[in-house]
C-alpha cells in the first residue's frame, strides 16, 4: 500500500503531518513531497508521472490560498485524488476550500474539511481497503474501538449528571 502526500509549501507541513502519521500507523508506505502547482509545476508533473507508475494508490494533496494543487494533480492522473484545503490566509481557508472543491466535471477531487488532513488519510485507507482485505478488517476493528470509547464517554457523562 502506497500513498503520495503532496503539499504546496513547507508552511503547510504542520497541518499535513497528521495524515502522514495516520497512514504510517496503518503500515502504509508514504511518499511526502512539497511541490507547489504554481511555483514548481514541472517538478510536480514529474512526480505525478512517477507516482502513476510506481504502485501509488491514492494522492493526498494539501494547499492553501488559491489552492490549485489538488486540481492540477487530478488533471494528470486517474488515481483517486483527495484534496485538503488549508487555512492560513486572511480568508481562513474558505479561499482554498472553494478552489479545491469546485472542480469541473470529469476531473474530480474528493475534498475534505479545511485542515482535515486526518480524514484525508482515513479516506485514503478506505479507498485502499476495497482491494486490501486485511486493511478493511483493521478499519472495522478500529471503528468498533472508537464506538466503545464514545459509549464509555456517554456512560461517564450520564453518571455524572444522574438524577
Ligand atoms: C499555497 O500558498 C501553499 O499551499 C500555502 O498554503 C500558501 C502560502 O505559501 P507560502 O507563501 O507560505 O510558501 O500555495
Amino acid at each position: 500500500m502506497r500513498v503520495a502526500v503532496i503539499m504546496g509549501s513547507t508552511s503547510d507541513l504542520s497541518k499535513v503531518e497528521p495524515a502522514v502519521t495516520v497512514l504510517k500507523d496503518y503500515g502504509v508506505k508514504v511518499d511526502v513531497r512539497c511541490l507547489s502547482a504554481h511555483r514548481a509545476h514541472a517538478g510536480l508533473s514529474a512526480f505525478i508521472e512517477e507516482a502513476n507508475g510506481n504502485g501509488t494508490e491514492v494522492f493526498i494533496t494539501a494547499a492553501g490560498m488559491a489552492a490549485a494543487l489538488p486540481g492540477v494533480v487530478a488533471s494528470q492522473t486517474v488515481l483517486p485524488v483527495i484534496g485538503v484545503p488549508l487555512s492560513g490566509s486572511v480568508l481562513d481557508g474558505m479561499d482554498a476550500l472553494m478552489s479545491v472543491v469546485q472542480m469541473p466535471p470529469g476531473i474530480p477531487v474528493a475534498t475534505v474539511a479545511i485542515n482535515g488532513s486526518k480524514n484525508a488519510a482515513y479516506l485514503a485507507l478506505q479507498i485502499m481497503a476495497v482491494s486490501h482485505p486485511e486493511l478493511k478488517q483493521k478499519l472495522l476493528d478500529d471503528r468498533k474501538a472508537m464506538e466503545a470509547s464514545a459509549m464509555k464517554a456517554n456512560a461517564e457523562v450520564t453518571e455524572k449528571f444522574a438524577l
